[in-house]
């Protein structure tokens, strides 16, 4: 049985829930990061050194960072659905999934850990401006992207970039800040709210 380590609120381990549903993938979720089951606990440690959700054991290979949990998980059950074979259409998928875990992560981080986390060491106004306006930024070139291909990322197939710009998507719309107009970006959050399972995991009331 696949076993997914992680909080289910975490944007993180809900890609890899997203990606099980998707699949209609059995599995079962062990709330590690919540209550005692701690992220620093020697236990953890052990399957993951950075101390970071998700992690998965899929009858004893263990894996973790997200992006590669799906893609591992898609060529495994997917049968070409979500990720294709090696082709330039997966290259496309795949630079969608670096774009989101290297560029947008990065700048969506301090505008988050400030507005939502209300974390005490988010608090400078400059840096909060700095971190509004390169989340703005890579929205910008998400809502031109989608302006001009679509209805998903990479054309007409949903697939695992789907998953973690979805999901990115729902963050930006979820975080209390000044929202510049996006329509293209709106047009396509309502278009993957169609699906049960972005209901479930992603626009579902967390950020
Ligand atoms: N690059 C990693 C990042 C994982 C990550 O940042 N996980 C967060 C939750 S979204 C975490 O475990 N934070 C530690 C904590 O909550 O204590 C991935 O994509 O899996």
């Amino acid at each position: 049985m696949l076993n997914i380590l992680g909080k289910p609120a975490s944007i993180n381990v809900r890609k890899v829930l997203w990606t099980c549903a998707e699949l209609a993938l059995p599995h079962q979720l062990e709330a590690w990061g919540t209550g005692s089951l701690s992220l620093q606990s020697p236990q953890f440690l052990a399957l993951n050194p950075g101390g970071l959700v998700p992690v998965i054991d899929d009858d004893g290979f263990i894996l973790s960072e997200s992006n590669s949990i799906c893609r591992y998980l898609a060529d495994r059950h997917g049968g070409g659905r979500l990720l294709p074979p090696p082709s330039r259409e997966r290259a496309l998928v795949e630079r969608w999934m670096d774009w989101q875990a290297t560029e947008l992560n990065n700048s969506w981080r301090y505008a988050f850990m400030a507005l939502v986390r209300h974390s005490p060491l988010h608090q400078d106004a400059s840096l909060l401006d700095e971190g509004i306006a390169a989340w703005q930024h890579n929205m910008g070139l998400l809502e031109r992207h989608l302006a001009g291909a679509g209805p998903y990322m990479t054309g007409a197939t949903f697939t695992l970039a789907d998953v973690v710009i979805g999901l990115s998507v729902n963050r930006w719309k979820a975080t209390p800040l000044p929202h510049a107009a996006l329509p293209a970006v709106d047009a396509y959050f309502a278009r993957l709210s169609q699906r049960p399972a972005f209901r479930e995991h992603g626009n579902n009331g967390l950020a």
